[in-house]
Protein backbone atom coordinates (compact mmCIF):
# COMPACT_ATOMS: atom_id res chain seq x y z
CA UNK A 1 0.00 0.00 0.00
CA UNK A 2 2.61 2.51 -1.12
CA UNK A 3 0.06 4.95 -2.01
CA UNK A 4 -0.93 5.58 1.36
CA UNK A 5 3.04 6.33 1.98
CA UNK A 6 2.94 8.23 -0.84
CA UNK A 7 0.16 10.50 0.78
CA UNK A 8 1.79 11.07 4.33
CA UNK A 9 0.11 8.30 6.15
CA UNK A 10 2.50 5.74 8.20
CA UNK A 11 1.49 3.47 10.71
CA UNK A 12 -1.64 4.92 13.03
CA UNK A 13 -3.46 8.47 12.01
CA UNK A 14 -4.52 10.24 14.56
CA UNK A 15 -8.43 11.79 14.01
CA UNK A 16 -8.02 14.95 14.54
CA UNK A 17 -6.19 18.21 13.49
CA UNK A 18 -5.44 21.65 14.27
CA UNK A 19 -3.02 23.76 13.30
CA UNK A 20 0.00 24.25 12.78
CA UNK A 21 0.02 19.94 11.68
CA UNK A 22 -0.83 19.37 15.51
CA UNK A 23 -2.44 16.05 15.20
CA UNK A 24 -4.52 14.80 18.17
CA UNK A 25 -6.41 11.31 18.92
CA UNK A 26 -7.53 10.40 22.52
CA UNK A 27 -10.46 8.78 21.47
CA UNK A 28 -11.22 4.92 20.32
CA UNK A 29 -9.45 3.24 17.22
CA UNK A 30 -11.40 3.29 14.20
CA UNK A 31 -10.86 0.79 11.46
CA UNK A 32 -10.18 1.73 7.61
CA UNK A 33 -11.39 -1.40 5.85
CA UNK A 34 -11.33 -2.19 2.39
CA UNK A 35 -15.00 -2.68 1.49
CA UNK A 36 -13.99 -4.98 -1.41
CA UNK A 37 -11.80 -7.47 0.48
CA UNK A 38 -12.94 -6.69 4.33
CA UNK A 39 -8.55 -5.93 4.91
CA UNK A 40 -7.70 -4.00 7.14
CA UNK A 41 -6.41 -0.47 5.60
CA UNK A 42 -4.98 1.35 8.20
CA UNK A 43 -6.15 2.38 11.53
CA UNK A 44 -7.22 6.43 13.32
CA UNK A 45 -7.36 7.34 16.64
CA UNK A 46 -10.51 9.48 16.91
CA UNK A 47 -11.13 12.74 18.03
CA UNK A 48 -12.31 12.75 21.73
CA UNK A 49 -13.97 15.95 23.23
CA UNK A 50 -11.09 17.35 24.62
CA UNK A 51 -9.86 16.98 20.68
CA UNK A 52 -12.26 18.44 18.74
CA UNK A 53 -12.55 21.66 21.35
CA UNK A 54 -9.04 21.50 20.45
CA UNK A 55 -9.93 21.97 16.66
CA UNK A 56 -12.87 24.48 17.00
CA UNK A 57 -10.86 27.11 19.33
CA UNK A 58 -8.40 26.93 16.64
CA UNK A 59 -10.33 27.71 13.51
CA UNK A 60 -12.20 30.61 16.04
CA UNK A 61 -8.56 31.87 16.37
CA UNK A 62 -7.28 31.37 12.37
CA UNK A 63 -10.14 32.72 11.41
CA UNK A 64 -9.59 36.50 13.17
CA UNK A 65 -6.49 36.41 10.93
CA UNK A 66 -7.83 34.57 7.94
CA UNK A 67 -10.98 36.79 7.55
CA UNK A 68 -8.23 40.19 7.05
CA UNK A 69 -6.15 38.28 4.34
CA UNK A 70 -7.13 39.56 1.15
CA UNK A 71 -9.54 37.27 -0.82
CA UNK A 72 -7.51 36.84 -4.00
CA UNK A 73 -4.67 35.87 -1.59
CA UNK A 74 -6.93 33.60 0.36
CA UNK A 75 -7.45 32.00 -3.86
CA UNK A 76 -3.64 31.89 -4.18
CA UNK A 77 -3.64 29.31 -0.93
CA UNK A 78 -6.28 27.69 -2.66
CA UNK A 79 -4.60 26.90 -5.91
CA UNK A 80 -1.37 26.07 -4.07
CA UNK A 81 -3.47 22.96 -2.54
CA UNK A 82 -5.12 22.40 -6.22
CA UNK A 83 -1.00 21.77 -7.69
CA UNK A 84 -0.60 19.67 -4.86
CA UNK A 85 -3.84 17.38 -5.78
CA UNK A 86 -2.77 17.89 -9.36
CA UNK A 87 0.40 16.31 -8.20
CA UNK A 88 -1.04 13.30 -6.61
CA UNK A 89 -4.09 12.59 -8.35
CA UNK A 90 -3.37 8.72 -8.83
CA UNK A 91 -2.04 8.49 -5.33
CA UNK A 92 -5.23 10.02 -3.69
CA UNK A 93 -7.62 8.58 -6.60
CA UNK A 94 -6.26 5.22 -5.72
CA UNK A 95 -6.84 5.22 -2.20
CA UNK A 96 -10.54 7.25 -2.56
CA UNK A 97 -11.12 4.18 -4.77
CA UNK A 98 -9.79 1.25 -2.03
CA UNK A 99 -11.39 3.06 0.87
CA UNK A 100 -15.17 3.89 -0.46
CA UNK A 101 -14.98 0.59 -2.88
CA UNK A 102 -15.73 2.99 -6.20
CA UNK A 103 -13.84 1.90 -9.73
CA UNK A 104 -10.47 3.80 -9.81
CA UNK A 105 -11.50 6.01 -12.55
CA UNK A 106 -14.15 7.04 -10.28
CA UNK A 107 -11.85 8.25 -7.38
CA UNK A 108 -9.71 9.63 -9.90
CA UNK A 109 -12.66 11.39 -11.11
CA UNK A 110 -13.65 12.37 -7.60
CA UNK A 111 -9.99 13.81 -7.14
CA UNK A 112 -10.15 16.01 -10.54
CA UNK A 113 -13.57 17.27 -8.97
CA UNK A 114 -11.50 18.54 -6.55
CA UNK A 115 -8.62 20.02 -9.03
CA UNK A 116 -11.77 21.68 -10.71
CA UNK A 117 -13.01 23.09 -7.92
CA UNK A 118 -10.30 24.48 -6.72
CA UNK A 119 -9.80 26.31 -10.26
CA UNK A 120 -13.29 27.70 -9.66
CA UNK A 121 -12.50 29.30 -6.45
CA UNK A 122 -9.49 31.01 -6.99
CA UNK A 123 -11.05 32.47 -10.22
CA UNK A 124 -13.97 33.34 -7.48
CA UNK A 125 -11.77 34.88 -4.80
CA UNK A 126 -11.79 37.71 -7.46
CA UNK A 127 -15.30 37.99 -7.95
CA UNK A 128 -16.95 38.02 -4.72
CA UNK A 129 -19.46 40.81 -5.96
CA UNK A 130 -21.49 42.68 -3.96
CA UNK A 131 -24.30 45.76 -6.02
CA UNK A 132 -24.35 49.09 -5.31
CA UNK A 133 -28.01 50.90 -5.65
CA UNK A 134 -28.93 54.45 -6.05
CA UNK A 135 -29.83 56.38 -2.69
CA UNK A 136 -32.77 57.69 -2.76
CA UNK A 137 -31.54 60.29 -0.39
CA UNK A 138 -29.07 63.09 -1.73
CA UNK A 139 -25.30 62.48 -1.28
CA UNK A 140 -26.06 59.53 -0.33
CA UNK A 141 -24.12 56.12 -1.51
CA UNK A 142 -25.19 52.71 -1.11
CA UNK A 143 -24.27 49.00 -1.79
CA UNK A 144 -23.72 45.94 -0.18
CA UNK A 145 -20.82 44.07 0.75
CA UNK A 146 -20.20 40.47 1.55
CA UNK A 147 -17.80 39.53 4.85
CA UNK A 148 -16.54 36.03 6.11
CA UNK A 149 -19.18 34.72 7.83
CA UNK A 150 -16.57 32.79 10.36
CA UNK A 151 -15.89 28.50 11.06
CA UNK A 152 -17.94 26.42 8.92
CA UNK A 153 -18.49 22.61 9.72
CA UNK A 154 -18.20 20.42 6.87
CA UNK A 155 -20.11 17.30 7.44
CA UNK A 156 -19.49 14.51 4.95
CA UNK A 157 -20.66 11.03 3.67
CA UNK A 158 -18.53 8.27 2.38
CA UNK A 159 -19.39 8.38 -1.08
CA UNK A 160 -17.64 11.32 -1.75
CA UNK A 161 -14.99 11.39 0.76
CA UNK A 162 -12.93 14.03 -0.60
CA UNK A 163 -14.80 15.79 -3.59
CA UNK A 164 -17.73 17.09 -1.48
CA UNK A 165 -15.61 18.54 1.43
CA UNK A 166 -13.53 20.36 -1.34
CA UNK A 167 -16.55 22.12 -2.67
CA UNK A 168 -17.55 23.41 0.35
CA UNK A 169 -13.73 24.12 1.84
CA UNK A 170 -12.06 25.45 -1.17
CA UNK A 171 -15.11 28.18 -1.53
CA UNK A 172 -15.35 28.65 2.21
CA UNK A 173 -11.68 29.57 2.54
CA UNK A 174 -11.83 32.21 -0.50
CA UNK A 175 -14.60 33.47 1.27
CA UNK A 176 -12.49 33.87 4.19
CA UNK A 177 -14.01 31.38 6.76
CA UNK A 178 -11.92 28.65 8.50
CA UNK A 179 -12.96 25.01 7.53
CA UNK A 180 -13.44 22.10 10.47
CA UNK A 181 -13.79 19.15 8.45
CA UNK A 182 -16.22 15.77 9.97
CA UNK A 183 -15.79 12.89 7.39
CA UNK A 184 -17.73 9.63 7.80
CA UNK A 185 -15.79 7.05 10.32
CA UNK A 186 -16.66 5.09 6.88
CA UNK A 187 -13.70 6.71 5.34
CA UNK A 188 -11.27 8.24 7.65
CA UNK A 189 -7.68 8.01 5.75
CA UNK A 190 -9.20 9.39 3.06
CA UNK A 191 -9.24 13.11 5.03
CA UNK A 192 -6.24 12.11 6.48
CA UNK A 193 -4.51 12.20 3.49
CA UNK A 194 -6.32 15.39 2.58
CA UNK A 195 -5.48 17.20 5.68
CA UNK A 196 -1.78 16.47 5.11
CA UNK A 197 -1.87 18.31 2.05
CA UNK A 198 -3.78 21.35 4.03
CA UNK A 199 -1.28 21.51 6.29
CA UNK A 200 1.78 21.20 4.23
CA UNK A 201 0.65 24.36 2.21
CA UNK A 202 -1.12 26.27 4.51
CA UNK A 203 2.15 26.17 6.63
CA UNK A 204 4.11 27.07 4.24
CA UNK A 205 1.99 29.96 2.89
CA UNK A 206 2.13 31.35 6.59
CA UNK A 207 -1.71 30.42 7.08
CA UNK A 208 -2.03 27.32 9.46
CA UNK A 209 -5.33 26.60 11.01
CA UNK A 210 -7.77 27.40 8.16
CA UNK A 211 -8.89 23.91 7.85
CA UNK A 212 -8.88 22.00 10.42
CA UNK A 213 -9.92 18.19 10.97
CA UNK A 214 -12.18 15.98 13.48
CA UNK A 215 -13.23 12.42 13.21
CA UNK A 216 -14.50 11.85 16.30
CA UNK A 217 -16.14 7.87 16.45
CA UNK A 218 -19.42 9.37 18.63
CA UNK A 219 -22.20 10.66 17.29
CA UNK A 220 -22.29 13.06 20.63
CA UNK A 221 -19.46 14.81 19.18
CA UNK A 222 -20.46 15.35 15.89
CA UNK A 223 -24.04 16.39 17.56
CA UNK A 224 -21.57 18.83 19.55
CA UNK A 225 -20.53 20.45 16.31
CA UNK A 226 -23.66 20.81 15.06
CA UNK A 227 -24.69 22.77 18.29
CA UNK A 228 -22.18 24.70 18.70
CA UNK A 229 -22.82 28.71 18.46
CA UNK A 230 -19.18 29.78 17.32
CA UNK A 231 -19.79 27.74 14.12
CA UNK A 232 -22.40 30.18 11.96
CA UNK A 233 -22.81 27.47 9.32
CA UNK A 234 -23.16 23.52 9.38
CA UNK A 235 -23.02 22.05 5.72
CA UNK A 236 -24.10 18.34 5.62
CA UNK A 237 -24.06 15.68 3.06
CA UNK A 238 -26.48 12.75 3.95
CA UNK A 239 -29.20 11.28 4.73
CA UNK A 240 -32.32 13.13 4.40
CA UNK A 241 -33.31 11.35 7.95
CA UNK A 242 -30.03 12.69 9.59
CA UNK A 243 -30.52 16.25 7.28
CA UNK A 244 -33.60 17.28 9.47
CA UNK A 245 -32.36 16.51 12.76
CA UNK A 246 -28.95 18.48 11.84
CA UNK A 247 -31.52 21.22 9.94
CA UNK A 248 -33.70 21.26 12.88
CA UNK A 249 -30.59 21.73 15.87
CA UNK A 250 -28.78 24.42 13.85
CA UNK A 251 -31.88 26.29 13.35
CA UNK A 252 -32.89 26.06 16.91
CA UNK A 253 -29.90 28.03 17.68
CA UNK A 254 -30.20 30.58 14.87
CA UNK A 255 -26.99 29.41 12.30
CA UNK A 256 -27.50 28.60 9.11
CA UNK A 257 -27.64 24.72 7.53
CA UNK A 258 -27.04 23.81 4.05
CA UNK A 259 -28.31 20.56 3.47
CA UNK A 260 -27.51 18.01 0.59
CA UNK A 261 -29.62 15.10 1.58
CA UNK A 262 -30.85 12.15 -0.37
CA UNK A 263 -31.91 12.01 -3.87
CA UNK A 264 -34.30 10.15 -5.59
CA UNK A 265 -33.68 10.63 -9.13
CA UNK A 266 -35.27 9.56 -12.36
CA UNK A 267 -34.68 9.52 -16.28
CA UNK A 268 -37.50 10.21 -18.16
CA UNK A 269 -37.38 7.85 -21.53
CA UNK A 270 -39.75 9.82 -23.67
CA UNK A 271 -41.49 7.98 -26.89
CA UNK A 272 -38.97 10.14 -29.05
CA UNK A 273 -35.50 9.54 -26.89
CA UNK A 274 -32.66 8.12 -28.49
CA UNK A 275 -32.17 4.47 -26.89
CA UNK A 276 -28.45 4.18 -27.08
CA UNK A 277 -28.12 7.19 -25.48
CA UNK A 278 -30.74 6.85 -22.93
CA UNK A 279 -29.17 2.96 -22.16
CA UNK A 280 -25.77 4.62 -21.11
CA UNK A 281 -26.46 6.79 -19.24
CA UNK A 282 -28.55 5.05 -17.28
CA UNK A 283 -26.61 2.24 -16.68
CA UNK A 284 -23.82 5.10 -15.41
CA UNK A 285 -26.18 6.55 -13.56
CA UNK A 286 -27.73 3.05 -11.25
CA UNK A 287 -23.98 1.32 -11.42
CA UNK A 288 -21.49 4.03 -10.83
CA UNK A 289 -20.51 4.09 -7.50
CA UNK A 290 -22.37 0.60 -7.34
CA UNK A 291 -25.64 3.12 -6.62
CA UNK A 292 -24.02 5.19 -4.09
CA UNK A 293 -24.17 8.70 -5.35
CA UNK A 294 -26.87 11.26 -3.87
CA UNK A 295 -27.37 11.47 -8.02
CA UNK A 296 -27.54 8.10 -9.08
CA UNK A 297 -30.61 7.20 -11.02
CA UNK A 298 -32.93 5.32 -9.34
CA UNK A 299 -36.14 5.50 -11.62
CA UNK A 300 -36.55 5.10 -15.21
CA UNK A 301 -39.98 6.04 -16.05
CA UNK A 302 -40.31 4.88 -20.03
CA UNK A 303 -42.97 5.76 -22.35
CA UNK A 304 -44.67 2.50 -22.56
CA UNK A 305 -44.20 2.01 -26.36
CA UNK A 306 -40.70 2.00 -25.47
CA UNK A 307 -40.93 -0.55 -21.87
CA UNK A 308 -40.23 -3.94 -23.48
CA UNK A 309 -37.55 -2.87 -25.87
CA UNK A 310 -35.34 -0.40 -23.06
CA UNK A 311 -35.93 -3.42 -20.32
CA UNK A 312 -34.58 -5.72 -22.82
CA UNK A 313 -31.30 -3.41 -23.47
CA UNK A 314 -31.09 -2.68 -19.97
CA UNK A 315 -31.02 -6.66 -18.72
CA UNK A 316 -28.17 -7.07 -21.67
CA UNK A 317 -26.06 -4.23 -20.16
CA UNK A 318 -26.07 -5.11 -17.08
CA UNK A 319 -25.20 -8.74 -17.43
CA UNK A 320 -22.07 -7.40 -19.14
CA UNK A 321 -21.02 -5.62 -16.56
CA UNK A 322 -17.75 -6.71 -14.83
CA UNK A 323 -18.16 -6.35 -11.33
CA UNK A 324 -15.03 -7.26 -8.91
CA UNK A 325 -11.83 -5.42 -7.24
CA UNK A 326 -12.71 -1.40 -7.90
CA UNK A 327 -8.67 -1.37 -8.25
CA UNK A 328 -9.16 -4.04 -11.55
CA UNK A 329 -8.93 -2.46 -14.85
CA UNK A 330 -12.27 -3.24 -16.70
CA UNK A 331 -14.40 -3.22 -13.63
CA UNK A 332 -17.42 -0.85 -13.62
CA UNK A 333 -19.03 -1.67 -10.60
CA UNK A 334 -17.28 -2.84 -6.92
CA UNK A 335 -18.74 -3.42 -3.29
CA UNK A 336 -21.46 -1.21 -1.08
CA UNK A 337 -19.77 0.04 1.71
CA UNK A 338 -20.70 -2.10 4.38
CA UNK A 339 -22.48 -5.02 5.23
CA UNK A 340 -25.46 -2.82 6.66
CA UNK A 341 -25.58 -1.41 3.10
CA UNK A 342 -26.02 -5.40 2.12
CA UNK A 343 -28.92 -5.72 4.46
CA UNK A 344 -30.72 -2.20 3.45
CA UNK A 345 -30.01 -3.24 -0.64
CA UNK A 346 -31.74 -6.77 -0.37
CA UNK A 347 -34.34 -5.88 2.33
CA UNK A 348 -35.78 -3.32 -0.46
CA UNK A 349 -35.45 -5.87 -3.42
CA UNK A 350 -37.53 -8.32 -0.74
CA UNK A 351 -40.27 -5.07 -0.51
CA UNK A 352 -40.58 -4.90 -4.25
CA UNK A 353 -41.28 -8.77 -4.45
CA UNK A 354 -43.48 -8.77 -1.43
CA UNK A 355 -45.83 -5.44 -3.39
CA UNK A 356 -46.30 -7.71 -6.31
CA UNK A 357 -42.92 -6.09 -8.49
CA UNK A 358 -40.94 -7.91 -10.80
CA UNK A 359 -37.12 -8.09 -10.43
CA UNK A 360 -36.07 -8.40 -14.08
CA UNK A 361 -32.30 -9.10 -13.17
CA UNK A 362 -30.06 -9.39 -10.33
CA UNK A 363 -31.69 -8.99 -6.47
CA UNK A 364 -29.38 -11.23 -4.81
CA UNK A 365 -25.03 -10.57 -2.85
CA UNK A 366 -22.36 -12.12 -4.88
CA UNK A 367 -20.48 -14.74 -2.94
CA UNK A 368 -16.78 -13.31 -2.52
CA UNK A 369 -15.23 -11.56 -0.03
CA UNK A 370 -16.46 -8.07 0.44
CA UNK A 371 -19.81 -6.22 0.09
CA UNK A 372 -21.28 -7.20 -3.43
CA UNK A 373 -24.36 -7.16 -4.71
CA UNK A 374 -25.51 -7.53 -8.16
CA UNK A 375 -27.13 -4.71 -9.94
CA UNK A 376 -30.76 -5.02 -10.11
CA UNK A 377 -33.54 -4.08 -12.36
CA UNK A 378 -37.48 -4.36 -10.93
CA UNK A 379 -40.65 -3.14 -12.40
CA UNK A 380 -42.05 -1.38 -9.71
CA UNK A 381 -44.88 1.10 -8.88
CA UNK A 382 -43.61 4.81 -7.85
CA UNK A 383 -45.99 4.87 -5.16
CA UNK A 384 -44.94 1.90 -3.40
CA UNK A 385 -42.75 2.67 -0.45
CA UNK A 386 -39.87 0.81 -1.53
CA UNK A 387 -39.91 2.87 -4.75
CA UNK A 388 -40.58 6.43 -2.69
CA UNK A 389 -37.41 6.42 -0.42
CA UNK A 390 -33.86 6.15 -1.26
CA UNK A 391 -32.14 3.08 -1.25
CA UNK A 392 -28.35 3.29 -1.38
CA UNK A 393 -27.35 0.71 -3.68
CA UNK A 394 -28.45 -0.58 -7.61
CA UNK A 395 -31.86 -0.99 -7.74
CA UNK A 396 -33.27 0.36 -10.72
CA UNK A 397 -36.89 0.58 -10.75
CA UNK A 398 -38.82 0.85 -14.35
CA UNK A 399 -42.59 2.97 -14.26
CA UNK A 400 -44.09 3.08 -17.72
CA UNK A 401 -45.87 6.38 -18.37
CA UNK A 402 -48.27 7.03 -21.08
CA UNK A 403 -47.75 10.97 -21.64
CA UNK A 404 -45.81 13.57 -20.68
CA UNK A 405 -47.50 15.46 -18.07
CA UNK A 406 -48.18 11.98 -16.20
CA UNK A 407 -44.32 11.47 -16.59
CA UNK A 408 -43.38 14.70 -14.85
CA UNK A 409 -45.78 13.62 -12.24
CA UNK A 410 -44.12 10.79 -11.69
CA UNK A 411 -40.37 12.41 -11.16
CA UNK A 412 -41.97 14.93 -9.41
CA UNK A 413 -44.11 12.50 -7.07
CA UNK A 414 -41.43 11.30 -4.59
CA UNK A 415 -40.25 13.32 -1.23
CA UNK A 416 -36.65 14.06 -2.87
CA UNK A 417 -35.85 16.71 -5.33
CA UNK A 418 -32.18 16.46 -6.00
CA UNK A 419 -31.87 15.27 -9.83
CA UNK A 420 -34.23 14.48 -13.00
CA UNK A 421 -33.19 13.82 -16.39
CA UNK A 422 -35.39 13.49 -19.95
CA UNK A 423 -34.39 11.36 -23.10
CA UNK A 424 -36.26 12.76 -25.79
CA UNK A 425 -35.64 14.79 -29.51
CA UNK A 426 -38.53 16.95 -29.29
CA UNK A 427 -37.67 20.73 -28.49
CA UNK A 428 -41.01 21.45 -27.27
CA UNK A 429 -41.58 18.60 -25.09
CA UNK A 430 -37.57 19.09 -24.04
CA UNK A 431 -38.86 22.35 -22.84
CA UNK A 432 -41.59 21.49 -21.14
CA UNK A 433 -39.99 19.44 -18.66
CA UNK A 434 -37.26 22.12 -18.30
CA UNK A 435 -40.01 24.60 -17.59
CA UNK A 436 -41.58 26.44 -14.36
CA UNK A 437 -44.51 23.30 -15.03
CA UNK A 438 -41.71 20.39 -15.60
CA UNK A 439 -38.86 18.71 -13.10
CA UNK A 440 -39.32 20.24 -9.62
CA UNK A 441 -35.49 19.21 -8.74
CA UNK A 442 -32.67 21.04 -7.89
CA UNK A 443 -30.61 19.45 -11.76
CA UNK A 444 -32.75 18.27 -14.75
CA UNK A 445 -30.84 17.61 -17.55
CA UNK A 446 -31.96 16.89 -21.25
CA UNK A 447 -30.03 13.71 -23.25
CA UNK A 448 -27.71 13.47 -20.01
CA UNK A 449 -28.36 11.09 -16.99
CA UNK A 450 -28.93 12.45 -13.59
CA UNK A 451 -25.36 11.90 -11.89
CA UNK A 452 -21.98 13.53 -13.03
CA UNK A 453 -22.58 16.94 -12.44
CA UNK A 454 -19.89 19.36 -13.27
CA UNK A 455 -18.79 21.88 -10.73
CA UNK A 456 -20.01 24.83 -12.63
CA UNK A 457 -23.16 24.60 -11.25
CA UNK A 458 -24.80 25.21 -8.23
CA UNK A 459 -25.07 21.57 -6.89
CA UNK A 460 -28.07 20.92 -4.74
CA UNK A 461 -32.07 19.71 -4.29
CA UNK A 462 -35.55 20.64 -3.14
CA UNK A 463 -37.89 19.33 -0.90
CA UNK A 464 -36.24 16.19 1.21
CA UNK A 465 -32.66 17.15 -0.38
CA UNK A 466 -32.62 19.44 1.40
CA UNK A 467 -32.40 22.89 -0.24
CA UNK A 468 -28.99 23.76 0.25
CA UNK A 469 -26.50 24.59 -3.33
CA UNK A 470 -22.75 23.81 -3.50
CA UNK A 471 -19.97 23.91 -5.36
CA UNK A 472 -20.79 26.35 -9.06
CA UNK A 473 -22.52 29.18 -9.86
CA UNK A 474 -23.46 31.98 -6.81
CA UNK A 475 -23.26 29.00 -3.81
CA UNK A 476 -20.31 30.97 -2.86
CA UNK A 477 -22.99 33.35 -1.23
CA UNK A 478 -23.50 30.88 1.09
CA UNK A 479 -20.54 30.98 2.60
CA UNK A 480 -20.43 34.76 3.63
CA UNK A 481 -22.54 37.39 4.97
CA UNK A 482 -23.97 40.08 3.56
CA UNK A 483 -23.65 43.75 4.32
CA UNK A 484 -25.82 46.53 3.14
CA UNK A 485 -24.26 49.92 3.98
CA UNK A 486 -25.47 53.06 3.72
CA UNK A 487 -23.14 56.36 3.55
CA UNK A 488 -24.11 60.03 3.98
CA UNK A 489 -21.92 62.37 2.53
CA UNK A 490 -24.05 65.31 2.66
CA UNK A 491 -24.22 67.70 5.28
CA UNK A 492 -28.15 66.84 5.74
CA UNK A 493 -30.07 64.10 7.83
CA UNK A 494 -32.86 63.09 5.05
CA UNK A 495 -34.37 60.08 6.20
CA UNK A 496 -35.84 57.29 4.06
CA UNK A 497 -39.71 57.37 3.37
CA UNK A 498 -39.83 61.07 3.11
CA UNK A 499 -40.32 60.72 6.92
CA UNK A 500 -40.47 64.39 8.44
CA UNK A 501 -39.12 64.37 12.40
CA UNK A 502 -37.89 67.51 13.53
CA UNK A 503 -36.98 68.17 17.07
CA UNK A 504 -38.09 71.53 17.92
CA UNK A 505 -40.00 72.29 14.93
CA UNK A 506 -43.60 73.91 15.98
CA UNK A 507 -46.68 72.09 16.76
CA UNK A 508 -49.17 71.60 14.43
CA UNK A 509 -52.02 72.19 17.36
C1 LIG B 1 -22.89 13.00 -4.03
O1 LIG B 1 -23.25 11.88 -4.39
O2 LIG B 1 -22.98 13.35 -2.83
O3 LIG B 1 -23.04 14.78 -9.73
C2 LIG B 1 -22.26 13.99 -4.93
C3 LIG B 1 -22.39 13.83 -9.29
C4 LIG B 1 -21.09 14.12 -8.58
C5 LIG B 1 -21.34 14.51 -7.18
C6 LIG B 1 -22.22 13.60 -6.38
N1 LIG B 1 -20.41 15.18 -9.28
O4 LIG B 1 -22.74 12.66 -9.43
Amino acid sequence: MEYLIGLGIKGESHGACCGPGRWLGGGPSLESINPATGTRLGGVRAASAEDCEAVVAEAVAAFRAWREVPAPERGQCVRAIGEELRARKDLLGTLVAAECGKIKAEGDGEVQEMIDIADFAVGQSRMLYGKSMHSERPRHRMYEQWHPLGPVAVITAFNFPVAVWAWNAFIAAVAGDTVIWKPSEKTPLCAVAVQHICNRVMERLGHPGVFGLAIPAERALAEALVDDPRLPLVSFTGSSGVGRRVGERVARRFGRSLLECSGNNAVIVDGTADLDLATRAIVFGAIGTAGQRCTSTRRVIVHRSRLAELSGRLVSAYAEVRIGDPMDAGVLMGPLIDRGAVEAFLQAVARVRELGGEILCGGRTIERPGHFVEPTLARSENQWDVVQRETFGPLLHLIPFDTLEEAIELNNGVPQGLSSALFCNDLARAERFLSAAGSDCGIANVNIGTSGAEIGGAFGGEKETGGGREAGSDAWKAYMRRQTTTVNWGGELPLAQGIRFELGAPRAD
